[in-house]
């Protein structure tokens, strides 16, 4: 780190406040824990609570078993289920479960039962889903958090509910920083399996076995389907192929839901998403959530549904298929199942507990596999502009408002005697009043506002480009990052605080707002100034600005992480997704 060599000019040289962060979670010093509420939907404007789909669930059941036990023996079914026994029989070039087959199923489950855990976790930092991209309390169409209090100030982080440690991880409340490095890492080696998995598939022919290639396969699953539902079996032999059902059921698994689950996923990002144009406004992130959403429901009733299945259907053969590759019926299968799935439990508990002690090494074992593609996001300058009628009728806020006697003496003058203090590696360090700002050119913006939590709204921002300010204060070669430090301080104490590469800063639409929805910019979201750089995600958008300093690496100040949040919370540096 080189010394700032104006730091006389800075009052006080805010850099050496910040304290090193603990680098596991302190549970002394986190959120406190928060229940949430039993999971509701919305009907209109009703919430009904989810236990209601057990009685509906178990009424419809027995109605479709009794109407199948008693249509089953009419003739017109019957000759139905004689022309489709349930199976399409064609020609197939594979033979049993090859060895490839079976060790990639082990590590797709593997993965993707981390991938729904920490994926669970970071919808219960926001514990809402909706259709509408502005998030407005009451219009959510499913929670697992009672009503928005309207009669105090509420922030995104007081809506954030605690899950049990052994069903999230790592379960605490807010603990999304650590939850993501688990989704995104576990995503990663998700989808090269999956990739290879494809390219196996067809190359070998096993592809015949998931992929329908006739339309009979249509009447022959809802044939399967009245076979099961009056408690017939359809004709079963799984090492040669599947029936129809069961055909359908694993190519929406293989073939439909993960491509649905990685495009939703990805159109959650602010740098995608605000780059996307059009695209971006109709898959909005809220549209994407809910749809990521429903591919883990998907996800969740399929394993049931399989493991169920496997299990009626002969479980010592089925097993001895799919872990040993033999079509007999010996217990082998059934005792490497039973020894895998241990292990997999083993792992499953220690998941938790290792990654509250050791955060900061999940941090680092994060940043290694992902951080180069996050990084690399942040190229793009973000276009997507919204109109005014797109404007969220109610922003959430975030953050801790800044208390201190200076902060609240500035703040009763309206914010005249404020001074924007820029420092660092500068040639012309300087001071700018708030007047002087607003002299500068103005930049309008109406863009989309992503916070880490998954909720999102769009506002207009009127301020001065970052490219101004670095006009005037001229940054050396060496200056690589950008400091924003803030009056307000962080959840557990001390100034909030981040950086930004410089490439970021040069961004159009990365610029300090003194306006926002054409009013001058409010206490809450961030008076007298706030970082807008809209491919970032909203924890990197610094409110309360005090100062501003370049530097040329960040390695050295607090813990080295590059901010506050990434810090103390163990967010992401570079989070544009
Ligand atoms: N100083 C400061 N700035 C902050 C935060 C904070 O805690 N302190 N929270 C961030 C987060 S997490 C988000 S999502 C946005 C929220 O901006 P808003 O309150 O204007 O919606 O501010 C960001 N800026
Ligand atoms: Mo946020």
């Amino acid at each position: 780190m080189t010394q700032s060599p104006i730091d006389k000019q800075i009052p006080e040289p805010l850099q050496r406040q910040i304290r090193k962060a603990a680098n596991e979670v302190d549970l002394n010093h986190w959120y406190p824990a928060q229940r949430g509420i039993v999971p509701q939907f919305r009907l209109g404007d009703r919430w009904c609570s989810i236990l209601w789909l057990l009685p509906a669930a178990f009424a419809g059941a027995v109605a479709v078993f009794g109407i199948a036990l008693e249509i089953y023996d009419l003739p017109a079914i019957q000759a139905f289920v004689a022309k489709y026994p349930g199976c399409v029989v064609t020609k197939t070039s594979y033979q049993g479960f090859p060895l490839w087959l079976r060790v990639q199923h082990f590590i797709n489950l593997f993965f993707l039962l981390f991938i729904m855990r920490s994926g669970i976790q970071i919808l219960a930092d926001h514990p809402r889903l909706y259709m509408d991209n502005n998030c407005t309390p009451g219009r959510e169409w499913f929670r697992f958090q009672k009503a928005v209090p309207m009669d105090r100030l509420w922030t995104a982080r007081d809506d954030a509910v605690t899950l049990p440690g052994w069903f999230g991880i790592p379960g605490l409340r807010h603990s999304i920083g650590l939850a993501r490095w688990w989704h995104f890492s576990c995503n990663l080696f998700w989808l090269l399996n999956g990739v290879t998995f494809y390219a196996l598939l067809f190359s070998t022919g096993q592809w015949e076995r998931l992929v329908p290639t006739t339309w009979d396969v249509f009447p022959n699953a809802l044939s399967c389907m009245i076979q099961y539902a009056s408690l017939h079996m359809p004709p079963e032999n799984g090492w040669l192929r599947y029936n129809s059902l069961q055909q359908l059921a694993y190519f929406t698994t293989v073939f439909i839901a993960p491509p649905l689950v990685v495009f939703s996923g990805i159109m959650q990002s602010p740098a995608v998403s605000n780059r996307a144009s059009w695209f971006g406004k109709i898959f909005n992130r809220q549209v994407a959530r809910t749809i990521h959403f429903g591919v883990l429901l998907w996800f969740v009733q399929f394993i049931a549904i399989h493991v169920t299945m496997v299990f009626v259907t002969g479980f010592r053969r089925n097993l001895n298929h799919i872990m040993v590759g033999t079509d007999t019926q010996a217990w082998t299968g059934t005792i490497m199942a039973t020894v895998m799935l241990a292990a997999l439990g083993a792992l499953w508990l220690w998941a938790t507990p290792f990654t509250l002690r050791h955060a900061r090494f999940i941090q680092r074992v994060g940043t290694a596999l992902i951080g180069p593609f996050m990084r690399g996001m942040e190229i793009w300058s973000p276009t997507t502009q919204f109109t005014e009628k797109d404007i969220a009728p109610f922003l959430w806020p975030n953050g801790k408002l800044p208390d201190s006697d200076e902060f609240n003496k500035l703040a009763e003058g309206d914010f005249a005697d404020y001074k924007l203090v820029v420092g660092g590696l500068v040639n012309k360090p300087a001071e700018f009043s708030y007047a002087e700002l607003k002299s500068m050119p103005k930049q309008d913006q109406i863009t989309n506002h992503f916070c880490i939590q998954g909720w999102t709204g769009v506002a207009k921002w009127g301020g001065v480009a970052m490219m101004t300010i670095m006009e005037k204060v001229q940054p050396h070669p060496e200056a690589k990052y950008v400091l924003f430090y803030s009056f307000g301080e962080g959840h557990d104490g001390g100034f909030y605080w981040d950086a930004h590469s410089i490439e970021n800063m040069r961004h159009k639409t990365s610029i300090l707002a003194y306006e926002m929805n054409g009013k001058s910019l409010g206490i809450l979201h961030g008076a007298p100034l706030r970082l807008r750089c809209e491919n970032e995600l909203g924890f990197k958008l610094v409110k309360w600005i005090r100062q501003i300093e370049f530097v040329s690496d960040f390695k050295n100040i607090g813990s080295g992480q590059g901010g506050y949040a990434e810090d103390n919370e163990f967010f992401a540096y570079s989070d544009p997704i």
